[in-house]
Formats: C-alpha cells, structure tokens, sequence
C-alpha cells in the first residue's frame, strides 16, 4: 500500500512559466468549489492544514501545487509525487468572464503540464450528475487524460444507499470504463482506493 509520509505545500501558479519545474509524476484534484478538494488532499497526505479548507466557497483561484514523499509498504520502494488543488468551479455569482479565465487556466494546464498521470474528479454523493461536472469529465476525454471520480462525503449517506447512488452517477455522468468511488474525509473510508489508484499509475 502507497502511504504518503511527507508533504509540503510549494507555490500557487497561474501560467505555465510559474509552474513548479520539478517532473515528479503530478496527480491533480478537480471538482466544485465547496466538494472537499481541500480536505482529500489533508487528509491523503495526513497534514492538516496542508491543503486550506474552508466554507467560504470560490476563494482559490490558482492552482496549488504540492510535493509530497510517498512509501510502498511492500517493499520499501519509496519516492516522489505532486498533487495538484485545481481551482474550483460551478459557482453561480460567478462571472463569465471569471469563468472564461477558469478554463483557460485549466486548459493550459492539461496541455502543458507533461509530467501530469491522472486526475481525480471529485464529486458530492448527494449530488445528481451536474453540467459542470460533465463538462471537466468532457475535457479530460478529449485530451485522453486518465481519471477516475471520487464521491465524496459519502458519510452523509448511509452504506446500504451508497452502492445505487454511485452506478447513477455513473451513467449520469457517462463514465465508462472510469472507475468512482465513495470517501468519507471526515471519517477516513474510502481512502485506500484512491492511493491504489496512484499507486497503478506512477
Ligand atoms: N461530512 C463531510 N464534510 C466534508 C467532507 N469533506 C469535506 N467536507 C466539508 O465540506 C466543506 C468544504 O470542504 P473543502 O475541502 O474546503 O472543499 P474544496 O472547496 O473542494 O476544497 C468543509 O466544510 C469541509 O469540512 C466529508 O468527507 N464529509
Ligand atoms: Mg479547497
């Protein structure tokens, strides 16, 4: 199992030129504001406060990046890896013009940013399959960049409901061979399937 046993917050960039120069494979974390980007990215590295969560949402406009060691139990191989806080989106007093500088940002990113293996789409349990959400889903396909969907706060829902909710997201959000999976930041589940999915992909 992939355990992450270092973490330290490196700079917040908006082009590409600003970019950590570091090519240590980069896993990045996108979804609505308020979904629970934040307090994943806490709660996988094991550092509170690392990545800041808060209520007020739409406050990060910038992407954050993040260097963190990570161990593999198995057999002491150990190294490095990047995680990414993607600015959040689907804020309705946002403006298009706001919105407009949110996928550019967003889309150079994808174009640029080589050393990038995957992303994890995170999306609220509770929640229907929405159009922002298929909209980022859509982009990630068309560049064929690797993904897979983290229903999050699936504490919120109980365990007997989880599995139903999860396949009509699924075909809500037409996921096909994407796997989803449900986590709970605020008691720990779920967890494991996320640092195995790193773990195939570094
Ligand atoms: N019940 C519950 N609340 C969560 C969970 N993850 C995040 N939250 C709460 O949701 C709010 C937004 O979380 P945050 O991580 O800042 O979201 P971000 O805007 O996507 O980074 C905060 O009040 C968190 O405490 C979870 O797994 N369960
Ligand atoms: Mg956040």
């Amino acid at each position: 199992m992939l355990r992450i046993i270092d973490s330290y917050y490196v700079k917040s960039a908006v082009e590409p030129a600003d970019y950590p120069a570091s090519a240590y494979p980069e896993f990045a974390f996108a979804g609505r504001s308020n979904v629970g980007k934040s307090s994943l990215i806490n709660l996988l590295t094991n550092h509170h406060g690392l990545a800041k969560t808060s209520g007020t949402p739409g406050k990060t406009r910038l992407l954050n990046f993040f260097l963190t060691r990570y161990k593999i139990d198995d057999n002491e191989e150990s190294g490095f890896l990047q995680l990414t806080d993607l600015p959040g989106y689907g804020f309705a007093e946002v403006s298009q013009r706001e919105q407009e500088k949110w996928r550019r940002m967003v889309n150079r990113y994808f174009e640029q940013r080589s050393q990038l293996k995957a992303l994890f789409v995170l999306v609220d349990i509770r929640h229907r399959a929405d159009k922002k959400d298929i909209m980022m889903l859509d982009m990630l396909r068309i560049r064929k960049i690797d993904h897979c969907v983290i229903a999050t706060k699936a504490d919120k829902i109980p365990k007997t409901k989880q599995k139903k909710l999860l396949a009509d997201l699924s075909k809500g959000l037409g996921l096909q061979d994407v796997p989803i999976y449900a986590v709970s930041s605020l008691n720990n589940t779920g967890i494991s399937q996320l640092t195995d999915f790193l773990q195939s992909r570094l």
